[in-house]
């Protein structure tokens, strides 16, 4: 069921009463821009808000100096940091490959403004038009480079930007985040010249049928494409963390096959934290098909997309992603510009739990995600995580029941339990309203 428009259109009238973003009955606004809604509508009120927040432009927030940190390690890169975070499907899914019925585009995993317009799942949303601008000469975006001159005709770009999607509640995971895309694209004919002159002719690297070389490519290319972009992201990562408490060697990285519509062969690059290998970025070939739909045939390339967040908690030591949110001044306070401290935690506030069982209805499937988005409109900040603790099938009815386990927590104060059953009892009520369960 989700967010359909008649549920936006309800909460808007109460909710939306910021800067950022605003709606009516038929319209949204983001930044200043007005979209009609239609039936894929399902951005909410707390989303639009976070649109406004701009962390990476507020010089003494961790993730903006660690976007400058970046931005250091690669001086011939031409910087984005300003792109809008509204983009078309057209930008997000079709220009990278995404197939119709490609599961991202689920309206349980993307912020749709409406059918053709979304807030950008990925900063990858950029790549093609960023390679077209270069290969067209299109000044109006190669200007919004802050240093566009040193890589000319955008032939190596970094993107940082924040970025949205419907996803769990974790300390790991929040609806809103960042990403660094890199893009490095090479003129074919001297990445050949130079493999004839190291005698380099041949596969360096591993491929399998499962995370394949692309046929336009031979294997001594994409081997050295592969060489680049790893060496580049390994020196990258491990100059960024050697300047972390402990330093490089407490932070092991391995890589992962895996599979992006846009490059091929892929991986996912993880790192060693607190016992857990947590993912921080996914890499690979850029598509040979992407560089020609850029108006660049004769070059081929790699790209990477780091999760900001995922690098800011190892580097500054945040032990939870919903703190980057804060406005708390004891957060704030202790970070500076281009200095890498590490955060020391304000007491803990006590938790407090409350489940909560249902039974699914047989007409509505139920998206767990539809519950995550629900909880954050209705407790905001204060949901820590959820957890299924049970889910069963009666035999004679087939009627489905969960049972989730909510824990509330702030980051900067006490909650009362008077306070938090208020809200247990509004998610209640959104719940029936909204997903059409059942409570038990
Ligand atoms: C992508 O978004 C691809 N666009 C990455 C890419 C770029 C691949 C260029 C190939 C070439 P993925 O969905 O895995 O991939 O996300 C990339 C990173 O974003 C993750 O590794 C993680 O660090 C971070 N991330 C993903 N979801 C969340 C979330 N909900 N909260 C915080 N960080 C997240
Ligand atoms: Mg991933």
């Amino acid at each position: 069921m989700g967010w359909l428009n008649s549920d936006i259109t309800a909460v808007g009238r109460r909710m939306y009463s910021n800067k950022a973003g605003e709606a009516t009955a038929d319209k949204l606004s983001v930044l200043g821009a007005a979209y009609p809604t239609d039936g894929w509508t399902n951005t909410t009120p707390v989303i639009l808000q976070k649109t406004g927040r701009g962390l990476l432009h507020q010089p003494s927030h961790p993730l903006a100096i660690l976007k400058e940190l970046i931005f250091q390690q690669f001086p011939d890169f031409a910087y984005y940091d300003s792109l809008n975070p509204v983009v078309t499907t057209q930008q997000n899914f079709d220009s990278l490959g995404f197939s119709e019925d490609h599961p991202g585009r689920a309206k349980s995993d993307t912020y749709y403004i409406n059918g053709d317009t979304l807030l950008r799942t990925h900063t990858s949303a950029h790549q093609l038009q960023l390679l077209k601008a270069g290969s067209s000469g299109d000044n109006v975006l190669l200007a919004q480079a802050r240093n566009g001159h040193v890589a000319p005709a955008n032939e190596r770009f970094l993107v940082a930007a924040d970025v949205y999607r419907r996803d769990e509640i974790d300390a790991s995971h929040y609806p809103v985040f960042h990403q660094m895309e890199g893009v490095c694209t090479f003129a074919r004919s001297e990445v050949n010249e130079q493999l004839r002159q190291t005698g380099k002719t041949g596969q360096t690297v591993e491929f399998s049928d499962s995370n394949p070389l692309q046929i336009e490519h031979t294997a001594a290319e994409a081997s050295y494409l592969v060489e680049d972009m790893k060496r580049t992201m390994n020196n990258m990562v491990a100059a960024i963390l050697a300047r972390a408490d402990g330093g490089q060697d407490g932070f092991p990285v391995r890589w992962i096959d895996a599979s992006f519509p846009f490059t091929s062969p892929s991986w996912e690059m993880e790192v060693l934290f607190r016992g857990e290998w947590l993912e921080i970025c996914g890499c690979g070939i850029t598509r040979q098909s992407m560089m020609r739909n850029a108006g660049v045939p004769q070059r081929i390339g790699w790209a990477f997309g780091f999760g900001l967040e995922r690098l800011a908690m190892l580097l500054f030591g945040v032990p939870d992603i919903r703190l980057f949110w804060s406005h708390d001044p004891r957060f704030a306070a202790q970070f500076s510009p281009g200095n890498i401290s590490t955060f020391k935690p304000f007491s803990r506030h006590p938790p407090c739990t409350k489940d909560v069982s249902f039974w699914v209805s047989h007409a509505a499937p139920f998206h767990e995600n539809d519950l995550m988005d629900l909880l954050r409109v209705t407790a905001g900040d204060l949901i820590e995580g959820t957890q299924l603790i049970d889910s069963f099938t009666h035999p004679a009815s087939g009627r489905t029941s969960h049972c989730y386990r909510i824990t509330y927590c702030s980051m900067d104060r006490n909650v009362t339990n008077e306070e938090i059953n208020a809200i247990q009892d509004q998610v209640r009520a959104a719940m029936v309203a909204q997903l059409g369960v059942t409570l038990r």
